[in-house]
């Protein structure tokens, strides 16, 4: 039995805590904290863990084996750092941190330590449809890829929401998706402005981001954070020979009325709600006997950071930024890596 201590008890806090204490076997949750003590308190008494005052206090808890990150971004590399320190397994959700050279900060933590520690939740790699595409790419089917269309629409964000988190906190999952899908590092990006939405209030909404991958295939990006109708992540990949996209994501379709209807999914827990189940239950089994996790590395967290970096930077200055990353430690071997 896997004991594990979740930092941040905010949404997908709770959701990551019902799924380890309802859904997945093999794991409990010992310990939590939040900085809002009362959320802390309440989570924590009714599933029967300790509560602690702070994120280091759980990682040092006897009775935590591992440590789950769900704090708000700002915050991980704190707590990523601690649990290399601590030498415990910790999951930390996206992203890794929220510069590029925090994250490094943790691949030489990592790298310090010698032997895998962390993963990260970008979890676009656990979802059965983007799976079942990578799957078809792989197999050669499509051809040679040249160009991947996607987009990642939200209804609407919360007001803390600000322009360049379109990019760093919401295509960040494309951005990680991407580099796994095709296993090639991005090297540039460009943001283009399209005309705004009225839905967006202050925001730029909608907004174009390119990526140019080493090989030179091109992947498109649209951002809508205000689209109103629903949660709808979407992506096609063209290749030499043919094409693969994501499939329907409703199991029904209604015709009634003289219309067939397929439900939208309202936000990502509803979308991505068995991949999330996947992700934490190959983490689980990963780490059993004393194992390392084998899913996103502190290395993929890190590679996004930056590339999120140079998006940014693209949006400010409306030019082409090119990507540089550090040298990629052994331990980040490709065979090494990923899900
Ligand atoms: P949230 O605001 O609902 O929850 C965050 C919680 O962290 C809050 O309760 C807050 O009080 C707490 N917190 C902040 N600083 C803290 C600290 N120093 N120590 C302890 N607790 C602290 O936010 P959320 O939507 O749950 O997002 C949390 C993280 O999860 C973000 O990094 C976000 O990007 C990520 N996220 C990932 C996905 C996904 O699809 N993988 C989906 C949603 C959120
Ligand atoms: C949120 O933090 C997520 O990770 C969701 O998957 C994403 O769609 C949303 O835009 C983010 O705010």
């Amino acid at each position: 039995m896997l004991k594990v201590g979740v930092i941040g008890t905010g949404m997908i806090g709770r959701d990551h805590i019902r799924r380890m204490t309802t859904v997945l076997p093999g794991v409990r949750v010992t310990a939590v904290t939040d900085v809002d003590a009362a959320v802390a308190a309440e989570v924590g008494d009714r599933i029967g863990a300790t509560v602690r005052a702070t994120g280091e206090d759980v990682i040092a808890d006897q009775a935590v084996d591992a440590v789950v990150v769900c704090s708000w971004g700002p915050t991980h590399e704190q707590y990523v750092l601690a649990s290399i320190a601590a030498g415990k397994p910790v999951f930390c959700e996206k992203p890794l941190a929220t510069t590029q050279e925090a994250a490094l900060r943790v691949v030489e933590a990592e790298v310090a330590h010698g032997s895998r520690l962390v993963q990260v939740g970008y979890m676009r790699r656990y979802d059965v449809a983007y799976r079942a595409l990578k799957k078809v790419l792989d197999s050669g089917e499509i051809g040679v890829p040249l160009m991947m269309h996607c987009a990642h629409r939200n209804p609407s964000v919360p007001s803390f929401y600000e322009k360049e988190m379109a990019i760093t906190d919401t295509a960040v999952h494309e951005i990680d998706m991407v580099r796994w899908m095709f296993g090639e590092e991005i090297v540039a990006a460009r943001v283009l402005i399209p005309r705004k939405s009225a839905n967006g209030g202050a925001l730029q909404d909608p907004l174009l981001l390119i990526l140019e991958l080493a090989g030179g295939l091109l992947a498109d990006v649209e951002i809508s954070v205000n689209i109103r109708y629903g949660y709808d992540i979407r992506g096609e990949i063209i290749g030499e020979d043919g094409t693969a996209a994501l499939g329907s994501l409703s199991p029904v379709s209604v015709r009634v009325g003289g219309r067939n209807t397929t439900p939208v999914p309202m936000d990502w827990r509803d979308r991505f709600l068995d991949a999330y189940d996947v992700e934490l239950r190959e983490w689980i089994d990963s780490l059993a006997g004393g194992g390392q996790p084998v899913g996103p590395s502190a290395w993929d967290g890190y590679a996004a950071a930056v590339v999120s970096d140079a998006a940014v930077a693209a949006l400010r200055t409306g030019s082409r930024v090119a990507v540089s990353l550090a040298d990629r430690p052994k331990l980040y071997t490709p065979a090494e890596a990923p899900a």
